[in-house]
């Protein structure tokens, strides 16, 4: 949900909720339900201090344009990762390094809108190599590698314009997809809006994402104008299509909440995306001219830069036969989620009073027999009646998401009702249902939407938590709550709020993730043109009005850590290399008035931070990261002179630098940095 949506969606959904909902809960403000919480809740969420949890959790920060990772089942929020957004915390998109990474064709973008990590699948399981994680506002996807937890890799999706039905991957991540929630006119110019009809298109991105730094769009297909939501790879049989919600069948350009809303039944779309390939292959894609960008970060260097790509190329379905096809669905449908065995095509209509179930078999038999309603743009809708395997009777109000636990069994987020439910594939009866507080937007189970789910816990993302926790003003957090799914029954364990909206999550067994992780950077192995590996390599050079200076940071000192002969009106680059070789041993960096206060360097690494001096006085720079014992000593001078003074450039390594070397012989690093003073 947009937070716009949920704003107004709100009041509505949660009359209806309360209203009905003497039946779901009784709303005593703050005070635990007895029976939801078992006696033994507790002691299934401890993490004892020093133990580590089960599993990793990667939540989106939705509107913050981060992810958040969280460990399970103790709920404890491990790591944010900037993304989509600057981040104070360690400089993401502060430092000259990161800042290419937020490049796109429309200028320096640091803030956008994140929802749907996806990790990476080998065979149809979630593998832990890479997240992956789209921008909506500008359509972006984004690569995060899980052996360093950051972001390495963005790629701008052009003929797009909400990137949300993204980035769901294919079982063995050749392809994430990233399909267009509005249409727009292809190629976006200047027309009437109501021109919609005539002008107004979608797209489906295929993307190829099984090489870090080769993501590119494999081709796009171009859609009728309605909007896409969501969207599933097919798995085992169904294996090589894909399969897409749109809502908005209707066309409607205004007053949407309404006029988007009048059909019975909108469309799931298959894609046969092999079939797609060959079409490509045989030359009946179109290449058409477009501007987006490719940003990466150089493994060696370390240095995020941007390239520009000038062209993709279109499908449209009325050249390549056997495609796509639309299976109607009631009505709005949101989710589109596919069973572990690849059977199931489970649509949730967030308008709609059943869940409807597709089957993939009967599918491609309604395809053979021929049994299509009409053709749209060149894409069969097959018959409601011939593709669907059942519906699931009262399920609850406003289905939203479905994940599985492997055992045969469904979990469907209700949004309205404030509930999850759980249902039998095959047979579609509901087993059990669990109050959750409130608004649940998607819910989760670690692998949930691959072929293998860890089916022991559903964690539900709430959207609004009114009573549920100390009050914070107007704006309160958002939450997760985990559920154990090992039994028949449900059981609510824990209830957490989360940084950001929760917009969606993944989470895989923390022993696929944690002994893969990275250190620190070789120093000996950095390429980066502006590492400094020794206190004797570091020094000032000018360049016109670009001073550059090369520093080392080591536990407790900078080198150089005196500064003469800067002028007012130079621009100043801070190169600073931390030369620490060991796990854990950061060290921060600020200038007394830069424009970017801070930057974090990881052992190892090489940041740079600009910095515009803009009257002549001394300036202090020092160490932000708690690192030792004498991090308070980790400090230096910089001083600026006017315009055209002939102070020299000069650049020393402090006696007292060296006596600090010195004493470090004799006193113990602190266990751990980022104490943050
Ligand atoms: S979808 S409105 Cu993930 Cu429920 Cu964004
Ligand atoms: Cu280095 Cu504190």
């Amino acid at each position: 949900m947009t937070r716009l949506k949920l704003t107004r969606s709100m009041t509505a959904g949660l009359a209806t909720a309360l209203a009905g909902g003497a039946l779901l809960f009784a709303c005593r403000a703050g005070a635990p339900q007895p029976n939801l919480v078992m006696g033994d809740a507790a002691s299934k969420v401890y993490v004892a201090p020093g133990a580590y949890d089960d599993y990793y959790a990667f939540m989106s920060g939705g509107f913050s344009g981060q992810v958040t990772v969280y460990g399970l089942p103790s709920g404890r929020l491990l790591k944010t990762v900037p993304v989509f957004s600057q981040f104070p915390e360690n400089g993401f998109g502060y430092t000259e390094e990161t800042k290419p990474l937020l490049e796109t064709t429309r200028g320096f973008i640091p803030w956008d809108d994140s929802h749907h990590p996806e990790l990476s699948q080998t065979d149809g399981v979630p593998d832990g190599r890479w997240l992956f994680i789209n921008a909506n506002n500008t359509p972006r996807v984004a690569r995060l590698d899980l052996t360093r937890f950051e972001t390495d890799e963005i790629l701008e999706i052009p003929n797009s314009a909400g990137g949300h039905a993204s980035p769901f991957t294919t079982p063995n991540t050749k392809y994430i997809v990233s399909a267009t929630r509005f249409s727009v006119p292809v190629p976006n110019t200047d027309v009437p809006i109501d021109s919609y009809r005539k002008n107004f298109r979608g797209t489906l991105s295929f993307i190829t994402a099984d090489q870090p730094g080769k993501m590119d769009i494999a081709f796009q297909i171009l859609m009728p104008g309605y909007n896409y939501d969501l969207g599933h790879a097919g798995k085992g049989p169904s294996d090589g299509w894909f399969f897409f919600s749109s809502y908005n069948t209707e066309q409607a350009y205004t007053k949407q909440e309404l006029n988007s809303s009048q059909n019975d039944k909108d469309y799931v779309a298959a894609v046969n995306y092999r079939r797609a390939e060959a079409c490509v292959a045989d030359g009946k894609a179109k290449t058409v001219p477009v501007n987006y960008l490719h940003n990466y970060v150089n493994p060696s260097t370390r240095i995020a830069s941007s390239e520009r790509k000038t062209s993709v190329r279109m499908i449209d379905p009325k050249d390549c036969s056997g495609m796509v096809y639309y299976m109607p669905t009631p009505k709005s449908p949101h989710g589109v989620d596919i069973d572990p065995t690849g059977e199931y095509i489970v649509a949730s209509g967030k308008l709609a009073t059943v869940i409807p179930v597709h089957s993939f078999s009967k599918m491609l038999k309604a395809i053979e027999t021929q049994q299509v309603d009409t053709v749209v743009d060149g894409i069969p809708v097959l018959k409601y009646e011939a593709t669907i395997a059942g519906e699931v009777q009262k399920p609850g109000l406003g289905p939203l998401h479905t994940e599985f636990d492997g055992k045969g069994n469904a979990y469907t987020s209700m949004f309205i009702s404030s509930e999850i439910v759980k249902w039998k594939l095959g047979t579609w009866e509901v087993l059990d249902r669990m109050p959750v507080y409130y608004s649940v937007g998607h819910l989760m189970i670690p692998g949930g939407d691959s072929k293998k789910p860890w089916g022991q816990y559903v964690v539900s993302l709430n959207k609004i938590t009114k009573d549920r926790y100390l009050p914070t003003g107007p704006e309160l957090a958002q939450s997760a709550q985990l559920i154990d799914i090992s039994g028949d029954k449900m059981k609510m364990l824990l209830d957490f709020p989360t940084a950001g909206e929760p917009h969606y999550a993944q989470a895989i067994p923390a022993s696929i993730i944690k002994d893969r992780q990275v250190k620190f950077f070789k120093l000996a192995e950095s390429t980066t043109p502006d590492a400094t590996k020794s206190e004797a390599e570091g020094g000032i050079t000018r360049s016109g009005k670009r001073v550059d200076v090369k520093m080392i940071a080591i536990r407790s000192h900078f080198a150089p850590d005196n500064l003469e002969g800067i002028q007012v009106g130079d621009t100043v680059y801070f190169h600073v290399t931390n030369i620490d070789q060991d796990w854990d041993i950061v060290h921060g960096f600020a200038v007394m008035g830069a424009q970017n206060a801070n930057m974090v360097i990881p052992p190892g690494e090489t940041r740079t931070i600009k910095w515009i001096p803009q009257t002549p006085a001394v300036y202090p720079f020092y160490c932000t990261d708690f690192c030792s014992a004498l991090h308070q000593e980790m400090a230096g001078y910089a001083r600026v002179s006017p315009a055209g003074s002939n102070v020299p450039l000069t650049a020393n390594v402090s006696a007292r630098a060296a006596s600090q070397v010195a004493r470090m012989q004799k006193i113990p690093a602190a266990p751990a940095s980022g104490a943050g003073q």
